[in-house]
């Protein structure tokens, strides 16, 4: 049917500019993950120096949020479920999330 291939034709559409497109990876603030966890998330999973990790950090720690890279959509799925599981993992609630750049 015309109108079947037309949907599926948007889908990919849809999909590819997904796909072209650059998503920030924000790390959010609470009151329960301690100061050197975050630190050491900033340099494993977002391979930011010791001095840039501080700063970012702070900059959530103050402001309730602070980009921690800007990736391709699976890159960005990936650094927010390493983050998502090393949380877990040390039982803390840190959270990532994406938005669209
Ligand atoms: N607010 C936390 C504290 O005072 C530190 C913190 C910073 C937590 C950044 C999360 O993404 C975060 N221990």
């Amino acid at each position: 049917m015309k109108e079947d291939f037309e949907s599926e034709l948007s889908l990919k559409i849809e999909e590819s500019v997904t796909h072209l497109k650059r998503y920030k990876v924000l790390l959010l603030n609470d009151d329960y993950t301690s100061m050197d966890f975050v630190v050491d998330i900033l340099m494993d999973v977002f391979n930011h120096p010791l001095d840039s990790s501080i700063n970012i950090m702070l900059a959530i720690h103050k402001n309730g949020r602070a980009v921690g890279g800007v990736y391709t959509y699976e890159v960005a799925e990936t650094k927010i479920s390493q983050v998502a599981s090393k949380a877990k993992e040390s039982k803390y609630p840190l959270k990532a999330i994406m938005e669209e750049e």
